[in-house]
C-alpha cells in the first residue's frame, strides 16, 4: 500500500500547493450568481464544491479525469482474456489523476484481495436483520458495523495531527472498498440462496470476485460486473451520494460513516434506487400487457399511464444530463455484443425509441434522454441474477470508488466543514422589501 501511498502524497501536495496559489490569486473572484429559484429548488446549477475525481458535462456525459468512458474501455488495463475495464484501474485514476499501467493495477488488486477480511460481528449484525429488509438496508447496516474498524477514528482519538488525516484516510477506504464485495455477496447469498455462502477466490480482481461470491461464475458475468462497477463508480460531486459522502466527511466523521450516509442517499428512488425501479416498471408494464415482449405502441400507452398517474418514467431524466447518458450507451454496447436477441434487453432498446418523444411532448422535463439505471437491469437479468431489490447494493460497491477516492483527496487538500447558508422565507420576504 505504501508505494501508492507515497505517489498520492506527492501529487496532492502539489496540488495543494497548486490550489493555494489560485486563491491567493483569484481567490476573491465570482465563479456564478444565485436566484431565488434555485434556492428553493434543490440548488440546481449552483457551482459550490470541488471534487476532483470527475466532472459531467450535460451534452458530453462524464469525463474521469478528463478520460470519457468509451476512452477508459480503450486505456484501462483489462482482465486476462477479458475486454472490460478493470474498476481497480479507475480508482488509481481518479485517485492518483493518471492512467494505470498493469502493474499499477494488479498492485491495487493485490491490496484489495489481501485486505478483503470481514470480521464475523460484521456478519452477525445483518444476520440480526429479519430477512424481508430490503438489501440496501442490510448493506449500509453492514458498513455501519464495519465502523469499529475505523483507523481514522483511533488515531483521531489519540489526537492526530490534521497533516495526517489523509493517511488515516487513505487507510480506511483502501480496506473499506476490499471489504465491501464480500459483504455484498454475503447480502445476496443470505436473501435469495438461502444463505449457502461462497468463499472469495484469492486469485480473482476485484469485480470477478464479487460476481464469484454472488454464484455467478460466467466469463461474460464477470465482464459484466468489471463494465459495471467502472460505470458507475463517479458522477462529480454533486449527486446525492457523492455530495453526502463529501459533507458527512467534511466533519472529520470517518469514511466508513461517510459512504454509510452516502449510501442511505443512493437508497432513494430518484438516485440509485431507479436502477431496481427500472426494471419493476417493466416488469409490471408485462405483466399487465400480458407479454414479454411489448411493441413500441404498447409501451407508449404503458408510459402515457405511468406519466398520468402522477408517477415519474425511471431511468429517464437527469438533474445534469441533457443528452442519452454515455453510461447508457456502454450498456447497450455491452448488450449488443453478449446478447443481441435477449426479449428484455430488447424491449429496453424499444422503450429507448418510445419515451423521449413523449417526455419531451411534456415540456416541462429538461432531459428526456434515458440515464444509466434504464439499462442496467435487463443485463443483470439475462445472466439470472433477478433480483431486482438487489441492483442499488452493486450500485453501492461501485460508487464507493469514486467518493472514497474523492474523502482521501477532501482530508489530502485540508478541505474545510461544509457549512452552506440557509433562510428562511420571512428572511427571503424581508429582503425582497428591502429591508
Ligand atoms: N418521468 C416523469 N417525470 C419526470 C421525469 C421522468 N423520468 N424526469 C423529470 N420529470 C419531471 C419532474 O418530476 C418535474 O416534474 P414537476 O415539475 O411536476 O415536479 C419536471 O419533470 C422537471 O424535472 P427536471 O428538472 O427535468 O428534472 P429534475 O432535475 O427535477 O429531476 C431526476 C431529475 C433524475 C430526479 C428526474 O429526471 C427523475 O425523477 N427521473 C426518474 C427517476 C430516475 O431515473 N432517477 C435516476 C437518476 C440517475 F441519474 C441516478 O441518480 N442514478
Amino acid at each position: 500500500m505504501d508505494l501508492i501511498k507515497d505517489r498520492f502524497k506527492a501529487k496532492a501536495d502539489i496540488a495543494s500547493a497548486e490550489i493555494k496559489e489560485l486563491l491567493k490569486e483569484y481567490g476573491t473572484r465570482k465563479i456564478g450568481e444565485v436566484t431565488l429559484s434555485q434556492v428553493y429548488q434543490g440548488m440546481r446549477g449552483i457551482t459550490g464544491l470541488v471534487t476532483e475525481t470527475s466532472l459531467l458535462d450535460a451534452q458530453e456525459g462524464i469525463r474521469f479525469r478528463g478520460h470519457t468512458i468509451p476512452e477508459l474501455k480503450e486505456k484501462l488495463p483489462t482482465a486476462q482474456n477479458g475486454s472490460e475495464p478493470l474498476p481497480e484501474g479507475l480508482f488509481y485514476l481518479m485517485l492518483m489523476g493518471e492512467l494505470p499501467t498493469d502493474e499499477d493495477v494488479a498492485h491495487v488488486t493485490a491490496i484489495l484481495q489481501r485486505r478483503s477480511h470481514v470480521p464475523n460481528h460484521v456478519f452477525d449484525a445483518i444476520d440480526a436483520l429479519p430477512i424481508t429488509t430490503h438489501p440496501m438496508t442490510m448493506y449500509v447496516v453492514g458498513v455501519m458495523a464495519l465502523q469499529t474498524e475505523s483507523s481514522f477514528t483511533k488515531r483521531y482519538a489519540e489526537g492526530m495531527n490534521k497533516k495526517d488525516y489523509w493517511d488515516a484516510a487513505f487507510d480506511d477506504t483502501l480496506i473499506l472498498i476490499a471489504r465491501l464485495p464480500r459483504i455484498a455477496a454475503y447480502i445476496y447469498r443470505r436473501k435469495y440462496k438461502n444463505s449457502e455462502h461462497i468463499h472469495p477466490n484469492g486469485m480473482l480482481d476485484w469485480a470477478g470476485n464479487l460476481a464469484h461470491m454472488m454464484g455467478f461464475d460466467d466469463h461474460s458475468f464477470r465482464e459484466l460486473m468489471r463494465l459495471y462497477m467502472t460505470i458507475h463508480a463517479d458522477h462529480e460531486g454533486g449527486n446525492v451520494s457523492a455530495h453526502t459522502t463529501h459533507l458527512v466527511g467534511s466533519a472529520l466523521s470517518d469514511p466508513y460513516l461517510a459512504y454509510a450516509a452516502g449510501m442511505n442517499g443512493l437508497a432513494g428512488p430518484l438516485h440509485g434506487l431507479a436502477n431496481q425501479e427500472v426494471i419493476k416498471w417493466i416488469f409490471e408494464m408485462q405483466e399487465e400487457l400480458g407479454t414479454d415482449d411489448p411493441t413500441t405502441e404498447q409501451i407508449a400507452a404503458y408510459v402515457q399511464k405511468t406519466l398520468t398517474s402522477g408517477k415519474v418514467v425511471p431511468g429517464y431524466g437527469h438533474a445534469v444530463l441533457r443528452k442519452t447518458d454515455p453510461r447508457f450507451t456502454a450498456q447497450m454496447e455491452f448488450g449488443k455484443k453478449h446478447m443481441p436477441d435477449d426479449k428484455l434487453v430488447n424491449t429496453v432498446w424499444k422503450i429507448y425509441e418510445t419515451v423521449p418523444p413523449i417526455l419531451q411532448s411534456l415540456g416541462k422535463i429538461k432531459n428526456p434522454w434515458p440515464n444509466v439505471d434504464a439499462h442496467s437491469g435487463a443485463l443483470l437479468v439475462h445472466y439470472g441474477l433477478v433480483e431486482y431489490e438487489f441492483y442499488t447494493v452493486l450500485f453501492a460497491v461501485s460508487r464507493a470508488l469514486g467518493v472514497l477516492a474523492s474523502l482521501i483527496w477532501d482530508r489530502a487538500l485540508g478541505f474545510p466543514l461544509e457549512r452552506p447558508k440557509s433562510v428562511t422565507t420571512d428572511s427571503v420576504k424581508m429582503w425582497i422589501a428591502g429591508q
